[in-house]
């Protein structure tokens, strides 16, 4: 795989395509970067950014991941206090997930985000976006229904973000994309550059394939389950055995959320996938890529409960490590 492709391996958008082929001529030492907010514990959501960043450590990029402590206050998600013991717990998670330790920054938005020179500049960003596009670029991310004026200011602070961490690359769900938008329109008003951005997908509700996963609603992993838990899970989740028909015919298929986690978090940590089956079923399968899983699958070779069985032991190996931190502490 050359680098371009390893960069670009699962993702959703790429913005601009020139700019992350122009990354990918020298990714040595280039710089990345993802925000959480910190809340709870990791679940499937931040373990799919992880993951790519992962990859992009194994590509040659230094990687920050920023505790976004100032925008989980700001976006109402618990006292500053409360936010600050959480992003704590959540480096311990994402080093057992998988990042390496030597590699990987972890800063605290509250590190440079007073400084007069940050908040000089926000200001600027401030006076040059409407309360409207500020609103919009918040839809997918704000807690609430009402927006706050804080909600108006954080995705100004999230762009300001990539100038102060002096990141190559910001990375992000699809739920991200309208504030790197505004952030790509709003940073030549200070004289920055637009920065070149990627967009993880979102994974379908597990129960239903519908809609987003969400830790707040429907069905998610995360790290605080127990074996029996994601059992569990997959067990119920929703698998057709081959390609879902429109449920309501408004021409949103359904997804499977099932074939999506083997793609976008089992294969890119896992050389080989083995699906263990009795001999009388035909003994074990071995793939060695998505591709040939997923058509197996939908050509009734491989069974959906034993795909679902081989995924919840593989997703149980990448959060086992994680789980016993915070069943240590
Ligand atoms: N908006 C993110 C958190 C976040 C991300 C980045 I990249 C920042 O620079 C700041 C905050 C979220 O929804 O979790």
């Amino acid at each position: 795989m050359d680098a371009y492709e390893q960069i670009t391996r699962n993702v959703s958008e790429v913005v601009t395509e020139d700019e992350v082929r122009a990354l990918a001529e020298s990714p040595d030492g280039k710089r990345a970067y993802v925000g959480y907010e910190p809340s709870g514990v990791l679940h499937i959501g931040h373990m799919l950014t992880a993951t790519k960043l992962i990859e992009l450590q194994e590509a040659g990029f230094e990687v920050t991941v920023l505790l976004a402590d100032v925008h989980a206050y700001l976006n109402d998600k618990g006292t500053f206090e409360e936010i600050r013991d959480t992003a704590e717990r959540m480096k311990e998670q994402f080093l057992a997930y998988g990042l390496d330790e030597e590699q990987t920054e972890f800063v605290l938005g509250s590190e440079f985000q007073f400084e007069r020179e940050y908040v000089l500049d926000l200001h600027a960003l401030e006076l040059n976006t409407t309360l409207s596009r500020a609103e919009r670029a918040m839809a997918e991310i704000k807690s609430g229904e009402s927006a706050k004026v804080s909600q108006a200011v954080y995705p100004l602070m999230q762009a300001l973000d990539i100038v102060y961490l002096d990141v190559d690359l910001a990375i992000g769900g699809m739920e991200q994309r309208k504030v790197h938008m505004l952030a790509r329109d709003v940073l030549p008003a200070i004289n920055e550059d637009s920065p070149t951005c990627l967009h993880t997908p979102l994974i379908a509700d597990l129960s239903t394939g519908i809609g987003k996963m969400s830790s707040s609603t429907g069905t998610t992993i995360s790290m605080e389950d127990s074996t029996e838990d994601i059992q569990e899970k997959v067990n119920s989740a929703f698998c057709p055995p081959t390609a879902a028909p429109d449920p309501d015919d408004d021409g949103n298929d359904r997804e499977n959320p099932v074939l999506q986690i083997f793609e976008y978090h089992v294969f890119p940590r896992f050389e080989q996938v083995v699906v263990e089956r009795p001999e009388e079923y035909g003994g074990d399968l071995t793939y060695d890529d998505y591709e040939t899983l997923e058509a197996e699958l939908e050509s009734g070779e491989l069974h959906p409960m034993d795909a679902k069985t081989a995924l919840a032991s593989y997703l149980d190996e990448l959060i086992a490590p994680g789980r016993e931190k915070i069943r240590a502490e």
